[in-house]
Protein backbone atom coordinates (compact mmCIF):
# COMPACT_ATOMS: atom_id res chain seq x y z
CA UNK A 1 0.00 0.00 0.00
CA UNK A 2 1.45 3.19 -1.41
CA UNK A 3 0.96 6.61 0.74
CA UNK A 4 1.40 9.57 -0.22
CA UNK A 5 1.52 11.96 2.61
CA UNK A 6 -0.46 15.22 2.79
CA UNK A 7 2.64 16.85 4.42
CA UNK A 8 4.39 17.50 0.83
CA UNK A 9 4.79 20.96 0.30
CA UNK A 10 2.44 22.26 3.29
CA UNK A 11 5.46 24.40 4.71
CA UNK A 12 4.04 26.69 1.46
CA UNK A 13 0.63 26.03 2.59
CA UNK A 14 0.89 27.06 5.74
CA UNK A 15 3.62 30.04 5.45
CA UNK A 16 3.48 32.98 8.18
CA UNK A 17 1.61 35.89 6.97
CA UNK A 18 2.96 39.13 8.36
CA UNK A 19 1.89 42.57 6.78
CA UNK A 20 4.68 45.34 9.18
CA UNK A 21 7.60 43.18 10.18
CA UNK A 22 10.19 43.73 13.08
CA UNK A 23 11.56 47.27 11.78
CA UNK A 24 8.10 48.44 11.40
CA UNK A 25 8.34 48.15 7.83
CA UNK A 26 5.19 47.50 5.42
CA UNK A 27 6.21 44.06 3.86
CA UNK A 28 3.04 42.93 2.39
CA UNK A 29 1.27 46.25 0.26
CA UNK A 30 -1.28 43.59 -1.14
CA UNK A 31 -2.80 43.02 2.17
CA UNK A 32 -2.86 46.12 4.35
CA UNK A 33 -6.07 46.16 6.06
CA UNK A 34 -8.42 49.25 5.23
CA UNK A 35 -8.29 51.01 8.30
CA UNK A 36 -8.36 54.56 9.15
CA UNK A 37 -5.51 56.54 11.05
CA UNK A 38 -7.93 56.47 14.18
CA UNK A 39 -8.69 53.19 13.84
CA UNK A 40 -4.52 52.73 13.70
CA UNK A 41 -3.82 54.92 16.63
CA UNK A 42 -7.23 53.38 18.74
CA UNK A 43 -5.66 50.00 18.12
CA UNK A 44 -2.18 51.00 19.66
CA UNK A 45 -3.96 52.94 22.49
CA UNK A 46 -5.36 49.57 23.54
CA UNK A 47 -2.43 47.87 23.09
CA UNK A 48 -0.18 50.57 25.78
CA UNK A 49 -2.80 50.32 27.40
CA UNK A 50 -3.22 46.37 28.05
CA UNK A 51 0.69 46.43 28.54
CA UNK A 52 -0.18 49.49 31.44
CA UNK A 53 -2.97 47.01 32.87
CA UNK A 54 -0.09 44.06 32.73
CA UNK A 55 2.29 45.90 34.61
CA UNK A 56 -0.36 47.00 37.27
CA UNK A 57 -1.76 43.50 37.34
CA UNK A 58 1.29 41.56 38.14
CA UNK A 59 2.29 44.32 41.19
CA UNK A 60 -1.77 43.95 42.55
CA UNK A 61 -1.06 40.36 42.40
CA UNK A 62 2.45 40.95 44.39
CA UNK A 63 0.52 43.29 47.00
CA UNK A 64 -2.11 40.14 47.46
CA UNK A 65 -4.47 42.76 46.11
CA UNK A 66 -5.71 40.82 43.17
CA UNK A 67 -6.32 36.77 42.79
CA UNK A 68 -5.61 34.73 39.97
CA UNK A 69 -3.94 36.32 36.62
CA UNK A 70 -2.29 34.93 33.72
CA UNK A 71 0.25 37.70 32.09
CA UNK A 72 -0.65 39.04 28.87
CA UNK A 73 3.03 41.05 27.78
CA UNK A 74 4.01 39.92 24.15
CA UNK A 75 0.50 38.89 23.23
CA UNK A 76 -1.06 42.14 22.82
CA UNK A 77 -1.37 42.02 18.85
CA UNK A 78 -2.96 38.39 18.44
CA UNK A 79 -5.47 39.52 21.40
CA UNK A 80 -5.98 43.40 20.63
CA UNK A 81 -5.93 42.72 16.79
CA UNK A 82 -7.82 39.85 16.63
CA UNK A 83 -10.40 41.34 18.74
CA UNK A 84 -10.42 44.68 16.74
CA UNK A 85 -11.89 42.70 13.70
CA UNK A 86 -15.00 41.69 16.15
CA UNK A 87 -18.49 43.63 15.80
CA UNK A 88 -19.97 44.31 19.26
CA UNK A 89 -22.75 41.79 18.39
CA UNK A 90 -20.13 39.26 17.81
CA UNK A 91 -20.06 36.66 20.68
CA UNK A 92 -16.56 36.58 22.45
CA UNK A 93 -15.40 33.32 24.10
CA UNK A 94 -12.31 34.11 25.84
CA UNK A 95 -9.53 31.90 27.90
CA UNK A 96 -8.24 33.10 31.07
CA UNK A 97 -5.49 35.32 29.47
CA UNK A 98 -7.92 36.83 27.17
CA UNK A 99 -9.14 39.27 29.82
CA UNK A 100 -7.81 42.61 27.73
CA UNK A 101 -10.77 41.69 25.27
CA UNK A 102 -13.28 40.95 27.26
CA UNK A 103 -12.87 44.57 28.39
CA UNK A 104 -12.60 46.39 25.28
CA UNK A 105 -15.99 43.99 24.56
CA UNK A 106 -17.17 46.32 27.68
CA UNK A 107 -16.68 44.65 30.73
CA UNK A 108 -16.25 46.94 33.01
CA UNK A 109 -12.40 46.46 34.72
CA UNK A 110 -13.84 46.60 37.96
CA UNK A 111 -15.52 43.31 37.22
CA UNK A 112 -12.37 41.86 35.26
CA UNK A 113 -10.86 42.35 38.59
CA UNK A 114 -13.48 41.06 40.42
CA UNK A 115 -13.42 37.77 38.68
CA UNK A 116 -9.31 37.72 39.14
CA UNK A 117 -10.55 37.64 42.62
CA UNK A 118 -12.58 34.80 42.16
CA UNK A 119 -16.23 37.09 43.29
CA UNK A 120 -18.89 35.75 40.88
CA UNK A 121 -19.63 39.33 39.91
CA UNK A 122 -16.81 39.19 37.84
CA UNK A 123 -18.36 36.64 35.52
CA UNK A 124 -21.96 38.34 35.17
CA UNK A 125 -21.70 39.94 32.15
CA UNK A 126 -23.42 43.30 31.38
CA UNK A 127 -26.97 42.90 29.20
CA UNK A 128 -24.72 44.07 26.11
CA UNK A 129 -22.07 42.21 26.50
CA UNK A 130 -22.22 39.17 24.42
CA UNK A 131 -19.48 37.15 26.12
CA UNK A 132 -19.02 34.04 28.07
CA UNK A 133 -16.31 34.63 30.91
CA UNK A 134 -12.85 33.35 30.98
CA UNK A 135 -12.73 29.85 30.42
CA UNK A 136 -10.22 27.92 33.26
CA UNK A 137 -11.13 24.45 31.45
CA UNK A 138 -8.57 24.21 28.59
CA UNK A 139 -10.26 23.59 25.08
CA UNK A 140 -14.01 23.95 26.52
CA UNK A 141 -14.40 27.23 24.48
CA UNK A 142 -13.58 25.37 21.55
CA UNK A 143 -16.85 23.13 21.57
CA UNK A 144 -18.86 26.07 23.54
CA UNK A 145 -18.18 28.54 20.72
CA UNK A 146 -19.36 25.69 17.52
CA UNK A 147 -22.46 25.38 19.59
CA UNK A 148 -22.98 29.39 20.09
CA UNK A 149 -21.80 29.61 16.25
CA UNK A 150 -24.40 27.38 15.19
CA UNK A 151 -27.05 28.99 17.09
CA UNK A 152 -26.30 32.61 15.51
CA UNK A 153 -26.53 30.51 12.11
CA UNK A 154 -30.05 29.16 13.46
CA UNK A 155 -31.63 32.09 14.25
CA UNK A 156 -30.57 34.33 11.14
CA UNK A 157 -28.11 36.63 13.00
CA UNK A 158 -25.59 38.37 10.80
CA UNK A 159 -22.60 37.37 13.55
CA UNK A 160 -19.95 35.20 14.46
CA UNK A 161 -18.39 33.72 17.76
CA UNK A 162 -14.47 34.02 17.87
CA UNK A 163 -13.16 32.44 21.01
CA UNK A 164 -9.18 31.95 22.08
CA UNK A 165 -7.22 29.06 23.46
CA UNK A 166 -3.41 28.50 23.72
CA UNK A 167 -0.70 25.80 21.74
CA UNK A 168 -2.23 23.56 24.75
CA UNK A 169 -5.41 23.98 23.96
CA UNK A 170 -4.70 23.00 20.45
CA UNK A 171 -4.03 19.26 21.63
CA UNK A 172 -7.09 19.21 23.70
CA UNK A 173 -10.08 16.29 22.34
CA UNK A 174 -12.23 19.25 22.86
CA UNK A 175 -10.44 21.47 20.63
CA UNK A 176 -10.76 18.80 17.49
CA UNK A 177 -14.58 17.97 18.34
CA UNK A 178 -15.47 22.16 18.26
CA UNK A 179 -13.39 22.73 15.02
CA UNK A 180 -14.78 19.57 13.15
CA UNK A 181 -18.32 20.17 14.25
CA UNK A 182 -18.18 23.96 13.67
CA UNK A 183 -16.87 23.32 9.90
CA UNK A 184 -19.62 19.82 9.47
CA UNK A 185 -22.17 22.77 10.33
CA UNK A 186 -20.80 25.30 8.75
CA UNK A 187 -20.99 27.50 11.36
CA UNK A 188 -19.88 31.11 11.99
CA UNK A 189 -17.14 30.76 13.86
CA UNK A 190 -13.70 31.59 14.62
CA UNK A 191 -10.67 29.81 16.37
CA UNK A 192 -7.90 31.53 17.43
CA UNK A 193 -5.12 29.27 18.73
CA UNK A 194 -2.38 31.89 20.45
CA UNK A 195 0.93 30.03 19.86
CA UNK A 196 2.85 31.39 22.68
CA UNK A 197 5.26 28.56 22.22
CA UNK A 198 4.60 27.03 25.63
CA UNK A 199 1.53 25.30 27.89
CA UNK A 200 2.72 26.51 31.00
CA UNK A 201 6.51 24.72 30.99
CA UNK A 202 6.00 22.12 27.87
CA UNK A 203 7.35 23.67 24.86
CA UNK A 204 4.69 23.18 21.48
CA UNK A 205 7.51 20.70 19.71
CA UNK A 206 6.11 18.25 22.94
CA UNK A 207 2.38 19.17 21.86
CA UNK A 208 2.07 17.77 18.47
CA UNK A 209 4.34 16.13 15.76
CA UNK A 210 2.51 18.78 13.33
CA UNK A 211 4.78 21.61 12.16
CA UNK A 212 1.70 24.05 12.67
CA UNK A 213 -1.07 24.05 14.45
CA UNK A 214 -2.74 25.91 11.72
CA UNK A 215 -3.03 23.05 9.52
CA UNK A 216 -5.04 21.12 12.23
CA UNK A 217 -7.87 23.01 10.42
CA UNK A 218 -7.18 20.75 7.02
CA UNK A 219 -8.63 17.56 8.18
CA UNK A 220 -11.16 19.12 9.53
CA UNK A 221 -11.94 20.98 6.37
CA UNK A 222 -11.66 24.31 7.30
CA UNK A 223 -9.71 26.60 6.12
CA UNK A 224 -6.46 27.37 8.27
CA UNK A 225 -4.29 29.96 8.61
CA UNK A 226 -0.60 31.11 10.19
CA UNK A 227 -0.11 34.52 11.21
CA UNK A 228 2.59 36.33 12.41
CA UNK A 229 1.19 36.97 16.06
CA UNK A 230 3.55 39.87 17.12
CA UNK A 231 2.11 41.93 14.15
CA UNK A 232 -1.09 43.86 14.74
CA UNK A 233 -2.44 44.46 11.19
CA UNK A 234 -1.53 41.41 9.83
CA UNK A 235 -3.49 39.42 12.91
CA UNK A 236 -6.04 42.29 12.11
CA UNK A 237 -6.61 41.27 8.42
CA UNK A 238 -6.66 37.65 8.93
CA UNK A 239 -9.39 37.52 11.40
CA UNK A 240 -11.82 39.95 9.56
CA UNK A 241 -11.55 38.23 6.48
CA UNK A 242 -12.18 35.03 8.49
CA UNK A 243 -15.18 36.90 9.92
CA UNK A 244 -16.25 38.13 6.52
CA UNK A 245 -16.22 34.51 5.22
CA UNK A 246 -18.58 33.62 8.13
CA UNK A 247 -20.72 36.10 7.93
CA UNK A 248 -21.19 35.23 4.14
CA UNK A 249 -22.16 31.78 5.14
CA UNK A 250 -18.86 29.91 4.08
CA UNK A 251 -18.39 28.70 7.59
CA UNK A 252 -15.38 28.68 10.35
CA UNK A 253 -11.66 29.61 10.11
CA UNK A 254 -8.99 28.25 12.65
CA UNK A 255 -6.05 31.10 12.54
CA UNK A 256 -2.57 30.18 15.10
CA UNK A 257 -0.96 33.60 15.75
CA UNK A 258 2.66 32.89 16.45
CA UNK A 259 3.59 34.77 20.21
CA UNK A 260 5.02 34.90 22.96
CA UNK A 261 4.43 35.81 26.80
CA UNK A 262 7.30 37.23 28.39
CA UNK A 263 5.83 37.38 31.89
CA UNK A 264 5.12 33.32 33.84
CA UNK A 265 2.34 31.76 33.42
CA UNK A 266 0.56 32.84 36.05
CA UNK A 267 1.36 34.80 39.31
CA UNK A 268 0.72 31.70 41.24
CA UNK A 269 4.42 30.07 41.30
CA UNK A 270 5.23 29.53 37.62
CA UNK A 271 9.08 30.09 36.95
CA UNK A 272 10.19 30.58 33.23
CA UNK A 273 13.58 30.58 33.61
CA UNK A 274 13.56 26.50 34.47
CA UNK A 275 12.05 26.27 31.18
CA UNK A 276 12.97 29.43 28.59
CA UNK A 277 16.52 30.67 28.04
CA UNK A 278 17.80 34.69 28.12
CA UNK A 279 18.55 34.31 24.45
CA UNK A 280 14.98 32.98 23.58
CA UNK A 281 13.33 35.89 25.57
CA UNK A 282 15.50 38.30 23.56
CA UNK A 283 15.01 36.74 19.98
CA UNK A 284 11.16 37.58 20.42
CA UNK A 285 11.51 40.58 22.71
CA UNK A 286 12.83 41.93 19.67
CA UNK A 287 9.58 41.11 17.86
CA UNK A 288 7.12 42.97 20.76
CA UNK A 289 4.57 44.34 18.99
CA UNK A 290 4.27 47.33 20.15
CA UNK A 291 7.89 48.83 18.93
CA UNK A 292 7.15 47.55 15.51
CA UNK A 293 3.91 49.22 15.42
CA UNK A 294 4.82 52.40 17.02
CA UNK A 295 7.66 52.77 14.37
CA UNK A 296 4.98 52.39 11.86
CA UNK A 297 2.79 55.18 13.08
CA UNK A 298 5.42 57.25 14.07
CA UNK A 299 6.61 57.30 10.24
CA UNK A 300 3.11 58.43 9.33
CA UNK A 301 3.59 61.15 11.61
CA UNK A 302 0.59 59.40 14.02
CA UNK A 303 2.12 58.98 17.13
CA UNK A 304 4.86 60.61 19.78
CA UNK A 305 6.10 60.28 23.13
CA UNK A 306 3.45 62.79 24.37
CA UNK A 307 0.72 60.75 23.01
CA UNK A 308 2.24 57.35 24.97
CA UNK A 309 2.74 58.78 27.92
CA UNK A 310 -0.70 60.86 28.18
CA UNK A 311 -1.78 57.47 27.66
CA UNK A 312 -0.06 55.25 30.09
CA UNK A 313 -1.47 58.06 32.83
CA UNK A 314 -4.80 57.44 31.58
CA UNK A 315 -5.17 53.74 32.17
CA UNK A 316 -2.97 54.05 35.81
CA UNK A 317 -5.92 56.38 36.91
CA UNK A 318 -8.56 54.48 35.38
CA UNK A 319 -7.08 51.27 36.77
CA UNK A 320 -6.66 52.81 40.65
CA UNK A 321 -10.45 53.67 40.42
CA UNK A 322 -11.63 50.54 39.39
CA UNK A 323 -9.54 48.70 41.98
CA UNK A 324 -11.15 51.22 44.64
CA UNK A 325 -14.62 49.77 42.96
CA UNK A 326 -14.03 46.16 43.39
CA UNK A 327 -12.73 46.98 46.58
CA UNK A 328 -16.16 48.83 47.47
CA UNK A 329 -18.14 45.71 46.41
CA UNK A 330 -19.81 43.45 48.98
CA UNK A 331 -18.00 40.68 50.21
CA UNK A 332 -19.52 37.12 48.25
CA UNK A 333 -21.40 35.01 50.84
CA UNK A 334 -21.99 31.02 50.53
CA UNK A 335 -26.10 32.07 50.24
CA UNK A 336 -24.89 34.10 47.12
CA UNK A 337 -23.62 31.33 45.49
CA UNK A 338 -26.35 29.37 46.19
CA UNK A 339 -29.00 31.84 44.81
CA UNK A 340 -27.38 33.45 41.62
CA UNK A 341 -26.57 29.92 40.45
CA UNK A 342 -30.32 28.28 40.56
CA UNK A 343 -33.52 29.95 39.17
CA UNK A 344 -35.35 27.88 42.08
CA UNK A 345 -33.15 25.73 44.69
CA UNK A 346 -33.02 22.35 44.67
CA UNK A 347 -34.40 20.68 47.90
CA UNK A 348 -31.39 19.93 49.67
CA UNK A 349 -29.96 22.92 48.72
CA UNK A 350 -32.93 24.39 50.35
CA UNK A 351 -31.99 23.34 54.21
CA UNK A 352 -27.99 24.85 53.41
CA UNK A 353 -29.70 27.53 52.18
CA UNK A 354 -31.33 28.24 55.30
CA UNK A 355 -28.53 26.99 57.45
CA UNK A 356 -25.98 29.92 55.70
CA UNK A 357 -28.77 32.17 56.16
CA UNK A 358 -28.24 31.79 59.73
CA UNK A 359 -24.60 31.42 60.04
CA UNK A 360 -24.59 34.86 58.30
CA UNK A 361 -26.74 36.51 59.89
CA UNK A 362 -25.14 36.54 62.69
C1 LIG B 1 -8.79 20.40 31.00
C2 LIG B 1 -7.64 21.04 31.70
N1 LIG B 1 -6.49 20.35 31.86
C3 LIG B 1 -5.44 20.94 32.50
C4 LIG B 1 -5.54 22.20 33.01
C5 LIG B 1 -4.36 22.84 33.74
N2 LIG B 1 -3.78 23.88 32.90
C6 LIG B 1 -4.01 25.18 33.13
S1 LIG B 1 -3.25 26.18 32.03
C7 LIG B 1 -2.58 24.88 31.21
C8 LIG B 1 -1.70 25.10 30.00
C9 LIG B 1 -2.42 25.69 28.84
O1 LIG B 1 -1.51 26.12 27.88
P1 LIG B 1 -1.98 26.80 26.53
O2 LIG B 1 -3.22 26.16 26.03
O3 LIG B 1 -0.82 26.80 25.61
O4 LIG B 1 -2.38 28.29 26.93
P2 LIG B 1 -1.52 29.47 27.55
O5 LIG B 1 -1.63 29.34 29.06
O6 LIG B 1 -0.13 29.35 27.08
O7 LIG B 1 -2.18 30.73 27.12
C10 LIG B 1 -2.94 23.68 31.82
C11 LIG B 1 -2.49 22.36 31.36
C12 LIG B 1 -6.79 22.87 32.85
N3 LIG B 1 -6.97 24.12 33.29
N4 LIG B 1 -7.80 22.27 32.19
Amino acid sequence: MSFKSPLEGIEEQFEMIQILDENGQIVDEDNLPDLSDDDLVELMRRMVYTRVLDQRSIALNRQGRLGFYAPTAGQEASQLGSHYAMEKEDFLLPAYRDVPQLIFHGLPLYQAFLFSRGHYHGNQMPEDVNALSPQIIIGAQITQAAGVALGMKRTGKQNVALTYTGDGGASQGDFYEGVNFAGAYQAPAIFVVQNNQFAISVPVEKQSAADTIAQKAAAAGVPGFLVDGMDVLAVYQVVKEARERAINGEGPTMIETMTYRYGPHTMAGDDPTRYRTDDMDDEWEKRDPLVRFRKYLESKDLWSEEKENEIIETAKEEIKAAIKEADQQDKQKVTDLMSIMYDRLPQNLEEQMEEYKEKESK
